[in-house]
């Protein structure tokens, strides 16, 4: 069985008052969380902060993003050994917001899922469509060129030492969500393209919903078959919130 994961992407939020404050909300209801892993992955400036306020716990945390190169002249960039440094579990890497605004191609975002991954660290590997490629009915196409890039570059079996994200672009940011039998039909396709190529990593691999998931509607996605959890974005920046979304994942 694949144990669920919740992981919060709390993207360019929370200061280090306001993340104190959200990780004692998590950490003080955590107990009612039976099955699920749960993770938080916050700004670089932060992690010092959380692996101290963390480690003591069940709680997992991670980066949401990490550079594609060991070292060296690269401003502004964060590596691997530097997460690593910070007891750093996860590495969120694709994101849709570093796709668009930052222009991460397929091939860069294959390189950082390599990277994390001989460096230790599990990639969350982010894909899915814009509307408009929804609209041109070339959302196969393009999520399965998102997850071919990285089979391409580390092999199928190493997707085993990461997680994949499905995050419809158009349900980033805009509250609208993929119905449950979208979202299924979406993981189902991820889950059968990497079989086509490694069946026993498929069936291992957890597939996480993202894209407005929130305690409302939580608990009929993670009824679906091929859904394991979450990558929570708002949600995640209010305890409550983000303990009754990982209390639905099991
Ligand atoms: C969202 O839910 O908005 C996300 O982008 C999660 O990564």
């Amino acid at each position: 069985m694949r144990q669920p994961l919740v992981a919060g992407n709390w993207k360019m939020n929370g200061d280090r008052a306001t993340n104190e404050a959200l990780l004692n909300g998590i950490k003080a209801g955590i107990g009612d969380v039976e099955q699920s892993e749960v993770a938080v992955c916050a700004p670089f400036v932060y992690l010092a902060d959380v692996q101290r306020q963390l480690e003591a716990s069940p709680i997992r945390w991670g980066s949401q993003d990490v550079s594609a190169e060991p070292k060296g002249a690269f401003t502004g960039e964060v590596s691997v050994t530097m997460l690593k440094d910070f007891g750093c579990h996860y590495a969120i890497v694709g994101h849709s917001e570093r796709r668009s605004l930052h222009g991460e191609d397929n091939d860069t975002v294959a390189r950082k899922f390599a990277a994390a991954r001989e460096g230790g660290i599990r990639p969350i590997l982010c894909v899915g469509e814009t509307l408009a490629e929804r609209e041109a009915d070339t959302t196969e196409q393009v999520v399965g060129a998102q997850l071919d890039a990285v089979m391409d570059a580390v092999g199928p079996a190493a997707l085993a030492d990461g997680v994949i994200a499905y995050e419809p672009v158009w349900a980033i940011g805009t509250g609208h969500t993929a119905t449950p039998e979208q979202a299924q039909a979406m993981h189902a396709f991820i889950r059968q393209r990497v079989a086509d190529r490694d069946a026993a990593t498929a069936d291992a691999l957890r597939i996480l919903y993202g894209g407005s998931m929130k305690g409302a509607n939580a608990a009929e996605l993670m009824a679906q078959s091929d859904i394991d959890g979450g990558l929570i974005g708002g949600a995640s920046l209010d305890a409550d919130e983000f303990l009754t979304i990982c209390r639905a994942a099991g």
